[in-house]
């Protein structure tokens, strides 16, 4: 809509150590778009605040957020990549499509669900509304394509059925964007508990696999995954464990699910948790080592987020005058 390219748009959350579902859901992915696209990445700590984070944390991962999307290969040079709370007109379009979501359709969202369960002490109007600011961050670069994890499928939907209403409201405004959930980006989940997602704020550390940990540790959390009392590696009812250790080696592999179970066939659990731990420390190698070298060099990082910022905020700063227009706000 700025101009021929098409747009991408994508944010990751610094609520903690991001995951192998992190990475595999969603940046990994961030990487497969061509150059001939316009693409916006971005650190969304307006979104972490629907949870309490402890400041200094909250800083430290912005910085590490950042640093792992250029390690994991998005060249800032040629991507936008920026941090949600240096572009106001965010939370200011927020508020707006705030206004154009319905209370019904928020609670039917079920991350809000799982949220609210895991956090009832803090069940908070941005954990409520978290869906519009979302539809916002979108919305605000006229995104064509969302690369993300399918386990935000209903919020886009929702953003999808905002920018449709906003534009039947007032005449054309915003893209209708699309998701971009390619197979590899399937849903990773809990070592420990495999009927539930792999999240970076599970307190429980042998049930997720960060993008940073040490190879032993990574080892030692695919060693104890959950799994079954079948001894087969292959996919099946009720084999939650195995499935996802068998997504797990797939995604980091490129193999398919066949090729696996073809090559495991009689080799038993034990032999397979090694073979995906292997993969996926030697997969993470490479990103941990260039992480460390961006990590020494803050003043680059506070670089790439101020030169980002400013692109960001000059194509948000096109919608906006366009959005503000269209309500009757004056000026
Ligand atoms: N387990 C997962 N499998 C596949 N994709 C995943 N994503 C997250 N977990 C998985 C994708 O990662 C992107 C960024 O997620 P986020 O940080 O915005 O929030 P989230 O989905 O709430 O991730 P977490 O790890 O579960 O965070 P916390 O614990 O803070 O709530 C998204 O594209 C998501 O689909």
């Amino acid at each position: 809509m700025f101009d021929n390219r098409k747009v991408v748009f994508s944010g990751v959350q610094p609520s903690g150590n991001l995951t192998i579902g992190n990475y595999l859901g969603a940046i990994k992915n961030f990487t497969a778009f061509p150059e001939d696209t316009m693409r916006f990445y971005c650190v969304v700590d307006l979104h972490a605040i629907t949870v309490r984070q402890v400041p200094a944390e909250l800083r430290r991962r912005t910085y590490e957020t950042l640093a792992l999307y250029i390690a994991c290969g998005l060249d800032p040079q040629k991507n936008t990549l920026f941090v949600q709370s240096q572009v106001p007109a965010h939370a200011e379009l927020g508020w707006i499509l705030d206004c154009y979501t319905m209370f019904g359709e928020l609670s039917r969202m079920t991350q809000f669900k799982d949220k609210s369960a895991k956090h009832a002490d803090n069940i908070n109007a941005g954990l409520f509304t978290y869906p519009s600011l979302m539809a916002a961050d979108i919305l605000l670069y006229q995104t064509d394509i969302v690369p993300v994890g399918i386990d935000q499928k209903q919020h886009l939907e929702l953003a999808r059925d905002v920018a449709n209403r906003f534009n039947t409201v007032h005449g054309d405004t915003f893209v209708v964007p699309e998701p971009y959930i390619p197979a590899s980006g399937m849903k990773i989940m809990s070592l420990q508990d495999p009927a539930s997602k792999m999240s970076k704020s599970d307190p429980n550390e042998n049930a997720v696999v960060r993008i940073l940990d040490e190879p032993d540790a990574i080892m030692r959390k695919f060693k104890r995954a959950v799994t079954d009392s079948d001894s087969r590696v292959a996919r099946g009812e009720g084999k939650d464990g195995i499935n996802n250790l068998i997504s797990i080696y797939c995604a980091f592999t490129g193999k398919t699910a066949e090729e696996t179970e073809r090559e495991f066939d009689g080799k038993g659990y034990g032999g397979f948790k090694a073979a995906v731990g292997e993969v996926c420390v030697s997969a993470l190698r490479p990103v941990q080592e260039e992480f460390a070298r961006l990590m020494a060099d803050k003043a680059y990082l506070e670089s790439v987020m101020k030169q980002g910022a400013e692109t960001a905020a000059y194509y948000a700063r096109k919608t906006m005058s366009k959005v503000r227009r269209k309500l009757g706000f004056v000026g």
